[in-house]
């Protein structure tokens, strides 16, 4: 980690791995309980533990006034209807916000705040999105067979909360039952 001002190379072909301080790939086998159809998530998980998503850091020290960023790669694909997403999460000092620019394909970010608001944004190629302090945020890949990249920033001391959304997942679920992309109530949904 350097003290002084650096460039990361972000857009223009392959992801330099090596720029970035941490990779991260998460797995079927993370998703536990997440997705609504439990019977489609046990089939798939017993063929393959099929990776998800990958996501490479910038990191930065976790104090006030310094600024995390990377790339968040979710891969195409379906668990019974639901489409491939991240676990998701509050960030642990609640009030810190986050921006997200969809850098290529095709998605929509679920969101959602402790007093039971919730929203569903589009990320399309070249669109930023703000998510608010208070806001769990999920990004969820809604497009036909192509990645969803997004670059990141938020607070470095912001911190991630994945126990809540863990046990009482989000409000909303991003399904395709055959009609194309719909919202719908996630049945599973309990107040922690
Ligand atoms: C961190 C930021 C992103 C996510 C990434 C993966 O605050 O929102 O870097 O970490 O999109 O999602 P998740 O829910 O597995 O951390
Ligand atoms: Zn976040």
């Amino acid at each position: 980690m350097t003290d002084g001002p650096f460039n990361t190379p972000i857009l223009g072909g392959k992801i330099q791995a090596e720029k970035f301080d941490n990779h991260i790939s998460r797995a079927l086998s993370s998703m536990k309980g997440q997705y609504h159809d439990q019977h489609a998530y046990d089939a798939m998980l017993a063929k393959a533990d099929t990776l998800l998503y990958e996501v490479y850091e910038v990191c930065r020290p976790e104090k006030e006034g310094e600024l995390m960023s990377g790339i968040s790669i979710v891969h195409p694909g379906k668990v019974g209807n639901e489409y491939f997403m991240t676990k998701g999460h509050f960030h642990e000092v609640l009030d810190t916000a986050e921006i997200y620019m969809c850098l290529s394909g095709k998605g929509v970010m679920v969101m959602e705040t402790p007093e039971g608001e919730w929203s569903v944004k589009d990320l399309t190629p070249g669109v930023s999105l703000y998510v608010p302090p208070r806001w769990a945020h999920r990004s969820v890949n809604t497009g036909d067979g192509e990645d969803l990249v997004t670059y990141f920033i938020y607070p470095a001391n912001a911190g991630h909360d994945y126990g809540t959304i863990e046990t009482q997942g989000f409000r909303k679920l991003v399904v395709d039952r055959g009609n194309g992309t719909e919202i719908i109530d996630n049945p599973k949904w309990v107040q922690v």
